[in-house]
């Protein structure tokens, strides 16, 4: 089985915004915002919905960045996650039942509080490079294995 999720980072000059989990899947770590994408949405129209409905902020423009598959060892389901970038957007961030957001300067990304796949591709998000890529995961910290190029 395959689910569709979006992931949407705002990046501002040397800032990210990113949020911290409050509930669900991948509680307590620091992410992009986004969630499933739902019927009769496009993947682009749901990753703004959850931006809005994560941080309360509306994206005017948002950028394709990545595609990247995940898969957990022992389990059927590929996560296929489409990664978006934007930097403009109106409204002012602020905290939400799901997500506390915070800016970061791109020097200062709290790797050890993220997904472990994170620092393989952020650079290359942060670069302003396209890319693709399927990691396996060993429980929710380890990678197995992983694959990433630029597109
Ligand atoms: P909900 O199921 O709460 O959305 N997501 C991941 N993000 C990163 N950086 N690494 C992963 O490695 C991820 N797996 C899932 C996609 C879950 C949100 O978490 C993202 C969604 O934005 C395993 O609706």
């Amino acid at each position: 089985m395959r689910k569709i999720l979006t992931l949407a980072i705002i990046h501002k000059g040397d800032k990210v915004l990113l949020g911290m989990k409050k509930r669900g899947f991948g509680m307590g770590r620091w992410n992009g915002f986004g969630g499933k994408v739902e019927g009769g949405e496009t993947i682009k129209e749901a990753a703004k919905r959850e931006i809005l409905e994560e941080a309360g902020i509306t994206v005017t423009k948002l950028f394709a960045a990545g595609v990247v598959e995940f898969e957990f060892k022992g389990n059927q389901e590929t996560l296929e996650v489409h990664i978006f970038r934007a930097s403009e957007f109106e409204g002012e961030p602020q905290e939400t039942e799901e997500m506390r957001p915070q800016w970061f300067d791109i020097s200062e990304i709290p790797f050890s509080e993220m997904w472990a796949d994170d620092a393989h591709w952020f650079p290359l998000f942060l670069a302003g490079k396209k890319f693709q890529g399927r990691f396996v995961f060993d429980g929710l910290d380890t990678i197995k294995s992983k694959e990433l190029t630029v597109v």
